[in-house]
């Protein structure tokens, strides 16, 4: 991402917002134990705005009419903390770099909130994330108003900056699409790694390591979220996040994960069988997973609702839950009553960007929001059979989601995500040779530079996994 789409950014905040200021803070870094914080992940808020990712710091944007004013607050330059824990762009890199019109070192902020805030109307601040800070900016205002009969005043009027962002949020213009993409890209070559390299014994956690390994070194800082890899019943949980079961070699495994890069996530779920082939009633489960999404996808254009768009997947489901004899009755009485819950129990995705969930409104007015051109929606049905009493035998401990990214585009849609195999026969045949991803395992020098590699399997000769013998663990 270059200088100029934060500049463009906020320029869009600038225009949207009244006359006043608006205050974004840095996330506060939190302790992990004795003296190691949690690791540091930026504000997406601030982040959007500024490109700025270090921690402590504050962007504020003024405007008056026509008059803008763009001040960060950063750590300033100290050679002594650089030498432990490196470089800081400090107040000149701030203003070099990232284009503020002014910029202090962090500790004056409370220092010049007041000046900054006074004789203002409103302000812009999400209230409630980070109480301590709450309480400086609520002192200030107090302080202000305490001044009335010296002629000043403080912000009268309290305004959440997200009433502002999260719309522009939610709508990516080709930048966003492109920054999302790149997480594509990364993501997928981490499943097809993760799909080669899946051998039956292996640990959940291991295979979790494959697909993180693969997105590290394609140029993610770090998973979107805490990676789903769950094998057999485990993908009956729908966020099992412990991964540390041993994978069965007659199991499904689910993996659902997403790497982020350059602060943009993306989002797949695949299901594939450990030994590569699926048995005949994972098949026909996974088929009809596979089915609803195609409509559910088919469905995404603009103009079109999401609860379209998730009706248009619920109504195969049931067709499916009908057919593999796991509830009786038609399809509308089973939607009417929703005893499909049992079996698919969330909606049919989310909103796409920065965050993994991203921001933004689903419902405006209390009417299901149209879909408009750069918004992206990730479509993820699935079908989950708990080992439970109630659940057809034949089914038990089945758990099946496919998700993939849809961007909405001029007259219809963009699937970002759609280089990882999901058709049965297609699976089949990309797993063919288990385990075959540990044969030709090599550095990737240049990010994303060797995406290649992972299409073309290694020669039969080279392909032997160098691993143990599979063990049964499931009958
Ligand atoms: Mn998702």
């Amino acid at each position: 991402m270059v200088a100029e789409c934060f500049a463009r950014r906020r320029r869009r905040f600038l225009d949207a917002m009244q006359d006043g200021v608006a205050l974004f803070p840095s996330w506060p870094v939190q302790r992990r134990n004795a003296d190691q914080d949690q690791s540091y992940r930026p504000d997406s808020d601030l982040f959007y705005l500024t490109g700025f990712g270090e921690q402590e710091s504050a962007a504020v944007l003024i405007k008056q009419g026509r008059q803008v004013r763009y001040i960060l607050f950063v750590r300033p330059r100290d050679p002594a903390m650089e030498q432990w824990v490196g470089h800081r762009a400090g107040v000149e890199g701030a203003l070099r770099d990232f284009g503020a019109d002014e910029a202090y070192p962090i500790e004056e902020l409370d220092a010049r909130l007041p000046a900054l805030l006074e004789n203002r109307d409103t302000l812009y601040f999400e209230f409630g994330r980070h109480e301590a800070f709450d309480a400086r900016v609520l002192r200030v205002i107090e302080e202000l108003k305490a001044g009335v009969r010296n002629g000043k005043f403080g912000p009268w009027t309290l305004i959440d900056p997200r009433t502002v962002l999260w719309p522009m949020r939610r709508v990516k213009d080709a930048d966003d699409l492109a920054d999302l993409q790149r997480a594509a890209d990364v993501t997928m070559a981490g499943f097809k790694a993760a799909m080669r390299a899946v051998v039956p014994g292996m640990n959940e956690c291991e295979l979790a390591g494959v697909l993180e390994f693969e997105f590290k070194r394609r140029g993610a800082q770090r998973v979107g979220f805490e990676t789903i890899c769950a094998a057999g019943d485990h993908a009956t949980t729908l966020h099992y996040i412990t991964n540390d079961g041993v994978i069965g070699d007659t199991d499904l495994v689910l993996l659902d994960a997403g790497a982020e890069v350059d602060m943009v996530s993306a989002d797949i779920t695949r299901t594939f069988p450990a030994s590569g082939r699926f048995s005949p009633i994972q098949r026909r489960v996974y088929e009809w997973v596979l089915k609803a999404q195609a409509a559910a996808i088919a469905a995404v254009k603009p103009g079109a609702t999401y609860d379209q768009v998730h009706r248009a997947a619920l109504e195969v489901l049931v067709d499916g839950l009908i057919d593999l004899k796991a509830l009786k009755g038609t399809r509308a009485e089973i939607i009417e009553s929703g005893t499909y819950r049992a079996y698919f129990m969330h909606r049919i995705g989310h909103w796409l960007g920065s965050d993994v969930h991203d921001v933004g409104a689903y419902h405006v007015d209390g009417k299901s929001i149209k879909l408009e051109p750069g918004m992206v929606i990730t479509i993820e049905p699935g079908l989950y059979f708990k080992d439970a009493p109630g659940t057809p035998k034949a089914l038990r401990g089945i758990g099946v989601r496919i998700e993939d990214d849809v961007a909405v585009v001029k007259g219809g849609r963009r699937i970002l995500t759609d280089g990882v195999p999901k058709a049965v026969e297609d699976i089949e045949a990309f797993m063919a040779q288990p385990g075959s991803w540990w044969a030709w395992l090599h550095p990737v020098t240049v990010a994303g530079d060797e995406a290649e590699a992972v299409e073309a399997p290694p020669a039969a000769s080279k392909a032997a996994p160098a691993r143990k013998a599979p063990r049964k663990t499931k009958a």
